[in-house]
Parts: structure tokens; sequence; C-alpha cells
């Protein structure tokens, strides 16, 4: 069976499982704790960091946008507004540009270059392309769910819930409708299941579809 490692409140991991979710295909879901890795983990991906897929063929894919692009068709309706390879690169930049600036903001040491409100500014800049989309519809490339829009997702709900009340109360009101829209949607709370750590040697979680707690 097809095994994740995967780490609940990870937004790299929620976009995998998303992804996975879609697929539906059962697989064996292990939850690692990041200050207790798994060795077998750590053996088939040393740079320890989760999510980590690997195929029935023993095939370890350790990026989390190649874990969605591995479970989601390229000729499926999640790519019809936009090509893969284009839906890909835009998220690429947004992992290279937004999440710096996110983690600054979000993990701000009083020592840092710049402000808490400077890197929440930056790290919303990179926001204003979504929001002027969402103004004209309802997803971020047109009127259907895409690839990006799982793929960004997990990462705009880290940055509004570093400050709900400033996130509910700027400017870009279509984002924050669209991201309230995938918060209650029944493909992200289905991925929120919580698990307890998997144990290395036993059988971790058969998912979708196994027993947990839904939460948050
Ligand atoms: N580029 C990787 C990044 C994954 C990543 O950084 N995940 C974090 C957790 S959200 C992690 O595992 N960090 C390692 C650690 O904290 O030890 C991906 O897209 O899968």
């Amino acid at each position: 069976m097809t095994i994740l490692y995967s780490f609940r409140r990870c937004p790299y991991a929620m976009r995998a499982r998303m992804a996975l979710m879609i697929q539906g295909a059962q697989l064996e879901l292990r939850e690692v704790l990041l200050r207790d890795k798994p060795a077998s983990m750590l053996a088939i991906s040393p740079k320890g960091t989760v999510p980590v897929l690997q195929t029935v063929h023993g095939v370890v894919i350790d990026e989390s946008l190649d874990i969605m692009c591995w479970a989601m068709s390229a000729e499926s309706d999640w790519f019809s507004l936009l090509a893969q390879a284009e839906q890909l690169e835009q998220a690429r930049s947004f992992d290279e540009k937004f999440k710096p600036h996110l983690d600054a903001y979000k993990y701000h040491r009083p020592g840092a270059e710049r402000s808490r409100e400077e890197y929440r500014d930056l790290a919303a800049n990179h926001l204003d392309r979504f929001e002027a989309n969402l103004q004209c519809h309802d997803y971020l490339l047109g009127t259907m769910p895409q690839f990006l829009d799982l793929a960004v997702m997990p990462f705009v709900r880290q940055f509004a819930s570093v400050d709900r009340q400033w996130f509910d109360n700027q400017h870009r009101q279509s984002l924050r409708r669209w991201l309230d829209r995938w918060l209650a949607d029944p493909l992200f709370t289905g991925v929120m299941t919580k698990f307890p750590q998997w144990q290395e040697g036993s059988l971790g979680q058969r998912w979708p579809g196994g027993e947990g707690t839904r939460a948050e």
C-alpha cells in the first residue's frame, strides 16, 4: 500500500492530503511529529521534511507539489483552466516568494531586520493578484477550483490565522470570502482529522476513511 508520512498542521502536507483525497485511493497515513521523526521516513528521505509519499513500487516523492501532481491527473478538471506546467510554476513561485515573508511574520523574532507588520505587508503584497482575480470570479483562475487553489490555500489560511481580526478587516475581502469557503469545504475539513503519532513498526491509519477526531 502507498504510504504517506504526514503532519496534520503542516500546510505542505495539507495540500498533499487534499490532492490524495481527490485521488481517493486508500493509503497508509503515518502521522509524524516533527520533533520526533521516524527513522523509516528519514531512511527514504534524509532531508527530513513532510510530506513524504512512498508508492507501492517503492518510489519516494518528498516534495508536496510533486505529490499533488502524482495524485491528480494532468487531464483532470483541476487543470482545465490552465495547464499543469503553468499552475505548477505559479505554485512554486508562490512558495518561494510568499512563504519566507509568512514565516518572518508568523514567527517574528525581536532582532529581525523588519517589524512584524512589515513582514505581514510584504507577504500580503503577494496576495493582491489573487484578490484581483477573485473579484472577477469565485476561484483563483476562474469559475472552477483548480490545482492552484488547493496548493496555496493552506498557506493563505496560515497567514490569516496569525491575526484573524486584521485579515478580516483588510481590503482583500474577496480573498477572505474565498478562504472562508475553503475552510468550510469538505475537501479541506476532510483532511484535518486528528490521528495519534505513528509508532515505528506499527500499522498506520488507513486513509482516507479511517476513524479519527475531526477538529478545527
Ligand atoms: N518543499 C517542501 C517543504 C516541506 C516542509 O518544509 N515541511 C515542514 C513542515 S510544515 C517540515 O517538514 N519541516 C521540517 C522540520 O521542521 O523539521 C515540500 O513542499 O514538501
